[in-house]
């Protein structure tokens, strides 16, 4: 099944995206285009989660809230369908306001059954591009019920760019959660996800997510998108000088964030095809 670029972002996303740093777009894939693609990336997710066999005593906070196994569309032709998919890359484009995206990476996030919280962080953090050119989907890979791990967000909160935080710990959880109640900053979780239905946030949005009491997974996929013409910027923490060398390949400030892992998925002329 072709994920085909039939679903235009609505005005009401558009403006929820650009007031708030998020939005969910239910229904972006149905549940049978999802049932066509979540058995083989979960199964890869399952394989190639980097965590997936920390022993419980060794177990931190972030191996506690989700296995985490990112870059799966260079293993299977599947999933590069799913990842390239012309439909999110449009949707995603035009919540940022910009002609054309390119992907940054994909990663699946599979909160266990009786899976930990998702502390406090902003995903920039990690990122050589600026915050404000990038956006993150989510989307749901069966459906989810809104106490099994949602995500929780602070609205508004992209407009301050860069809040300074630690990597996603118990340390940003602190100090995030600390802002959070201090400020009063409004939140908003979109609760319950059908298969298919997706949440899409920008670079700088702090966000969290619940633990997972269920008995069963909360499997989700992620693929993140930089504007098309970003920049590399100068890395000034490790955790970006990591993302630089892996996601961006040969890459250095100053250059287009454009590399052959970074392939246009939807632009104004004619998406560069799959290889
Ligand atoms: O899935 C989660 O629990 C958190 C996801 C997240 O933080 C993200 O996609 O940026």
């Amino acid at each position: 099944m072709d994920l085909k670029a039939d679903r235009l972002a609505t005005p009401d996303e558009i403006r929820c995206f650009h007031d708030n740093g998020h939005v969910a777009v239910r229904g972006l894939a149905s549940a049978d285009e999802v049932a066509e693609f979540a058995p083989t990336i979960l199964g890869a997710a399952d394989l190639f989660a980097w965590n997936r066999d920390v022993p419980l005593e060794k177990q931190r906070t972030y191996d506690r809230a989700f296995h985490q196994a990112i870059g799966l569309c260079w293993h299977d032709d599947v999933i590069r369908r799913f990842v390239f998919a012309a439909r999110f890359a449009r949707v995603a484009a035009e919540l940022l306001g910009v002609d054309g995206v390119r992907l940054y990476h994909d990663q699946a996030l599979v909160k266990r059954a009786g899976g930990g919280p998702t502390p406090w962080h902003q995903d920039a953090y990690y990122w050589p591009v600026d915050g404000g050119s990038a956006i993150t989907m989510w989307m749901a890979m069966a459906d989810i019920p809104a106490d099994a791990g949602s995500m929780v967000f602070a609205d508004g909160t992209h407009h301050r760019g860069d809040l300074r935080g630690p990597a996603i710990s118990d340390e940003s959880e602190d100090r995030f959660a600390a802002l959070v109640v201090d400020e009063a900053l409004p939140t908003s979780t979109h609760g319950a996800m059908a298969a298919g239905d997706a949440t899409f946030h920008a670079g700088w949005t702090l966000h969290s997510a619940g633990p997972n009491p269920t008995g069963a997974d909360r499997p989700a996929m992620t693929v993140i998108y930089v504007a098309d013409g970003t920049t590399i910027i100068e890395p000034e923490r490790d955790e970006q000088r990591l993302d630089l060398a892996l996601y961006l390949p040969d890459a250095a400030p100053g250059d287009a964030a454009a590399t052959h892992r970074n392939p246009l998925l939807w632009g104004s002329g004619n998406p560069e095809p799959a290889p």
